[in-house]
């Protein structure tokens, strides 16, 4: 088998759903190839699904337990790494929690002053490659930090790993979006979809995304919510606060479709934390 390349569950799980869908072996390897695999791992995957399907089982984990702070007791505040976080709003279904007092005023300075160096217009990740383009969908700047990178990411970090009780490890670096006037982030799903030929190579990294936290570091002076359209919510971007939203499987049925507002006057900061399956690596 070629270097650098094997066949990972998830490779496996997107070859079966292809196959479940009624696509041809040969338009799958096909894509396959325009993804970047090689023709054997390709292959190998494909004869591996097909022996698996006439016969044997597929063995797929359950999900164990999915990110999220400890609501047991109904509390009003959450000691997060010695942070006394406010939970303002929960729902279940999907899961959506607004937190107070996540980010100090200091906090949301310095990452903002930090992330100013280096912003540039966002990129998506591109799920029919599994690299990255700029996206129409989004006009906002945007830069991503590394896990640790400096003392005040290192502690929200740890506070957000506290907070959500999931291994700060699994977490993805902490992406830093700022939006001027007119700038929006059109509805979307932060899970990688499955049916994208390029999802293997991304998931390669720790798996799906379960959970996303958006912090808001500046509050604009109008417009610049982020907007839930499936359920009708809209949560103000109010400096300190953020909003958890979880999605145990990659599909629309979790109802996570969401995106950011147009910013109507100012500038809207946000940090935004995804939380994936496994060590992000
Ligand atoms: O900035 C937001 O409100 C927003 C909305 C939707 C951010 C994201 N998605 C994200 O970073 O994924
Ligand atoms: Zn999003």
């Amino acid at each position: 088998m070629s270097a650098g390349q094997s066949i990972s569950p998830e490779l496996r799980e997107w070859v079966a759903a292809q196959l479940a869908a009624g696509h041809s072996l040969a338009s799958l390897r096909a894509s396959m190839r325009d993804a970047g695999w090689h023709d054997g791992v390709a292959d190998a995957a494909l004869a591996e699904v097909e022996k698996a399907a006439k016969g044997e089982s597929v063995a797929v984990a359950p999900r164990a337990s999915m990110p999220g702070p400890d609501l047991s007791g109904s509390p009003l505040y959450i000691d997060a790494a010695g942070r006394r976080v406010e939970v303002l709003q929960t729902l279940r279904n999907p899961r959506v929690i607004v937190f107070g007092n996540l980010l100090s005023r200091e906090e949301c300075e310095q990452l903002i002053a930090a992330a100013k160096l280096r912003l540039a217009r966002s990129l998506t990740v591109e799920t029919q490659t599994g690299g990255e383009t700029l996206n129409v969908d989004r006009t906002s700047d945007g830069m991503f930090f590394e896990r640790g990178e400096n003392a005040v990411v290192a502690t929200l970090e740890q506070r957000i790993a506290a907070l959500l009780q999931w291994p700060l490890e699994f977490g993805e670096g902490l992406q830093i979006l700022r939006y001027q006037p007119g700038a929006q982030y059109r509805p979307h799903y932060d899970y990688f979809d499955p049916n994208e030929p390029g999802t293997p190579t991304i998931l390669r990294r720790g798996g799906q995304r379960l959970a996303t936290l958006v912090m808001y570091l500046q509050e604009p002076e109008h417009g610049g919510g982020t907007t839930f359209p499936d359920i009708g919510l809209e949560v103000a971007p109010k400096r300190g606060t953020g909003v958890f939203f979880s999605y145990d499987r990659p599909d629309p049925a979790t109802r996570t479709l969401h995106g950011g507002a147009p910013v109507i006057a100012g500038e809207k900061w946000v940090a935004t934390k995804w939380l994936r399956e496994r060590k992000f690596v």
